[in-house]
C-alpha cells in the first residue's frame, strides 16, 4: 500500500474543522485545544517530512506556553535544537489549512518542491507540557508520523527546552549532551555546582530564591533537577500545579506585562523571586522593597547582568571574542543606551520571535539574546568555544586568564543553546549573583527603566497590520503611524508601536515614557487609534 493511503485513511480520524484558518505564528500553530487535533496530525506528517529532508531528527513540543489552559500549541523543532527554519513555515501553513480532499496534492507538493526521498528514516522526539489536552493532542502527531512511516519518541512531560536540548544531544551524536531529562539534570547541575564553587562568600541565605513555577511543567521539572544542585542553591517553589490553574494569574507573562507579583508566592521584602512561563522557555525575576513597591527585572535586565559577567571574563581571560547583545522593539529605552554607551558592546534589534533573535546573535562569537518578557539565552561560536577550552587546559596560561576561561567554559555547559530556557537561565543568573556577591537590590539599580505598559486590543482581523523596521513602525491600515506619532510628541521621553501577536488573537501595544502616568496615558491613546483604524471590536478601551 503507498504511504499516501495510510495518510489518507488515517486522517479521516483527524478531520479538518470547516473553514477553519490557522496561520503559523509566532512559534507555531496556537489556538484553542479543540480546533487542533488536524494540525497535530499533520504537524506529525510534516515532521516526518523535515526530518527526511534534514536527515535528521526533528522534534514536536504540544504546548501553548503562556497561554491559558485551555488553549493548545505546536512548536516544531529543527536538528541543532532551532525553531523549525523560517522557510518550511508556508508549507506547515498549507499542510496545515488543505481541505480534507486536498491534503494529499499538499503534502506531494512539500515531497516535490523539496525533493524529499520516502524511502529515508524519519525520525520524530516528541513531548507536551501539563495541559490535559495534551494527551489527546499527542497522540494524534504520533499517528501522523506513523502514518508516514516515521518513528516517534515520546518523552512525554517536558519542559520545551528540554526537548529541544534532546534534539540537539541525539543530532550531534552525544557531543551536546545525553538526549534524556536525566542528561539534561546532570550536565546543567554539574556546570552550575562548578561555576559557583567560585562563589566564596555566598552564605544560604543569599542562595534563597522563591520559584513560581505557572502552576506548570517548570514546576515539575524544577523538582526534579534540584535534587541534583545539593546545597549551592536553595529553592522555595510556589504555584507547583497542586492548586491553581496554570498561567492563571501567575507566571511570566502575567508579571511583567501586569507589573506584579504572582498569586500565591510569599516573600518577604527585599527576597528574590521568579517567574517561569508556562512551558519554562522564559524567566522574569522581581523582589519587593520595604516600601512594598514592586521591582521587575525583566529580560533586558536579565541580558545586562549577563553581558557584564560575559565581557568581564572575556577581558580577564585575553580572549578577542566579538559579543553583542540582540533585542527586541519591547527592550527598554534605558537598556539599550546602557548597553551601547556604558557596557559598549554591539546590540541590534529583531523582530519579535525568538528564532529571529538567534538568527541575529548567531551572527557573533557570543550572542546573548533576549526579549523584554524573558525569552533568550547566549549562543557561542564553534571558534569561540574552541578559544575558550583551549586556555582553559593551556598549561602556559597565567592563572587569572584560565581561571576566567574556567568559567566561561562552565557558563557555556550551563547554558541550554539551543532556545531560551527559564530553568538553565535562572540556574546562571544565581551562579552570577553569588560569585559577584550581588543582591537584587544592586543587580536591579545598573539602570533605570523607563516607566512602560503593555497593553492589548482586539480588532476584528490582525493582519491588517503591517510592520517594518523590526516591528517598530506600522505600514498599515493608513494614518496608523502617523496618529502613533503625533501622540508620541505629547509626550516626553516616548516611544510606543503596535504589531498584531502572532500567538494570541490580539494587537499588542507597547507605550514607554518619562513618568508612569504618561506611559499610560500613551498606551491608551495609541489603543484608540488602533481601535479606531484597525478595526476594533468590543467597547472602546477604557484609560488605564
Ligand atoms: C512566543 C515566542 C516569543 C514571543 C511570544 C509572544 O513565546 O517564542 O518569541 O515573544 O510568543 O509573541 P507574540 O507577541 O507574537 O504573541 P511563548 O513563550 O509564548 O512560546
Amino acid at each position: 500500500m503507498s504511504p499516501f493511503e495510510d495518510v489518507y485513511k488515517e486522517s479521516k480520524f483527524h478531520p479538518k474543522l470547516e473553514g477553519l484558518l490557522l496561520p503559523y505564528g509566532t512559534a507555531g500553530f496556537r489556538s484553542n485545544a479543540n480546533h487542533l487535533d488536524h494540525i497535530m496530525f499533520r504537524m506529525g506528517l510534516l515532521a516526518v517530512l523535515r526530518s527526511q529532508n534534514t536527515k535528521a531528527t526533528i522534534g514536536v513540543m504540544v504546548t501553548a506556553s503562556h497561554n491559558p489552559e485551555e488553549d493548545n500549541g505546536v512548536k516544531i523543532i529543527d536538528p541543532m535544537g532551532e525553531m523549525m527554519s523560517t522557510s518550511w513555515e508556508g508549507y506547515a501553513t498549507q499542510l496545515a489549512n488543505a481541505e480534507q480532499e486536498d491534503l494529499i496534492d499538499a503534502l506531494k507538493e512539500i515531497i516535490e518542491k523539496e525533493a524529499i526521498d520516502l524511502s529515508l528514516e524519519a525520525k520524530v522526539f516528541l513531548g507536551k507540557d501539563t495541559r490535559k489536552s495534551g494527551v489527546k493532542l499527542s497522540e494524534a502527531v504520533i499517528s501522523g508520523v506513523s502514518a508516514l512511516g516515521g518513528h516517534s519518541k515520546d518523552f512525554g512531560l517536558v519542559t520545551t527546552p528540554q526537548l529541544h536540548y534532546a534534539v540537539r544531544c541525539q543530532n550531534t551524536k552525544g557531543k551536546y549532551g545525553e538526549p534524556s531529562v536525566e542528561g539534561y539534570n546532570k550536565k546543567l547541575s554539574a556546570a552550575f555546582i562548578q561555576l559557583t564553587n567560585n562563589a566564596f562568600n555566598c552564605t544560604d541565605d543569599q542562595k534563597h530564591l522563591s520559584v513560581d513555577g505557572a502552576n506548570g511543567i517548570g514546576a515539575l521539572k524544577l523538582r526534579e533537577i534540584e535534587c541534583h544542585l545539593k546545597k549551592s542553591a536553595h529553592i522555595t517553589l510556589f504555584n507547583d500545579g497542586s492548586k491553581r490553574k496554570l498561567n492563571d494569574q501567575c507566571g511570566a507573562d502575567f508579571v511583567k506585562v501586569h507589573q506584579k507579583a504572582p498569586i500565591g508566592i510569599e516573600m518577604n521584602p527585599g527576597e528574590r523571586g521568579c517567574s517561569f512561563d508556562g512551558d519554562a522557555d522564559r524567566i522574569v525575576y522581581y523582589y519587593t522593597d520595604s516600601q512594598r513597591r514592586f521591582h521587575l527585572l525583566d529580560g533586558d535586565k536579565i541580558a545586562t547582568l549577563i553581558s557584564i559577567f560575559l565581557k568581564e571574563l572575556l577581558t580577564q581571560s585575553g580572549l578577542n571574542l566579538t559579543m553583542a547583545v540582540v533585542q527586541t522593539a519591547y527592550a527598554n529605552g534605558s537598556s539599550t543606551d546602557y548597553l551601547r554607551d556604558t557596557l559598549k558592546v554591539t546590540v541590534q534589534c529583531s523582530k519579535t520571535g525568538v528564532k529571529y533573535l538567534q538568527q541575529m546573535a548567531q551572527k557573533f562569537d557570543i550572542g546573548v539574546y533576549f526579549e523584554a518578557n524573558g525569552h533568550g539565552t547566549v549562543v557561542f561560536s564553534k571558534s569561540a568555544e574552541d578559544q575558550i577550552h583551549q586556555l582553559a587546559e593551556d598549561p602556559s596560561a597565567n592563572d587569572e586568564a584560565k581561571r576566567a576561561a574556567r568559567m566561561l567554559q562552565s557558563s557555556v555547559n550551563v547554558i541550554n543553546q539551543t532556545i531560551g530556557d527559564a530553568i538553565s537561565d535562572m540556574l546562571l543568573i544565581e551562579a552570577i549573583l553569588a560569585i559577584k556577591g550581588m543582591t537584587i537590590q544592586q543587580w536591579h539599580a545598573i539602570y533605570t527603566d523607563l516607566p512602560n505598559r503593555q497593553i492589548k486590543v482586539k480588532v476584528a482581523d490582525r493582519r491588517v497590520i503591517d510592520t517594518t523596521d523590526a516591528e517598530r513602525r506600522a505600514v498599515s491600515p493608513a494614518g496608523l503611524q502617523e496618529a502613533i506619532d503625533s501622540l508620541v510628541k505629547r509626550h516626553k521621553k516616548a516611544r510606543s508601536f503596535v504589531r498584531p501577536s502572532g500567538t494570541e488573537d490580539v494587537v499588542r501595544i507597547y507605550a514607554e515614557a518619562e513618568t508612569q502616568e504618561s506611559a499610560d496615558a500613551l498606551a491608551h491613546e495609541v489603543s484608540l487609534a488602533v481601535y479606531r483604524l484597525a478595526g476594533g471590536v468590543g467597547d472602546e478601551p477604557k484609560p488605564l
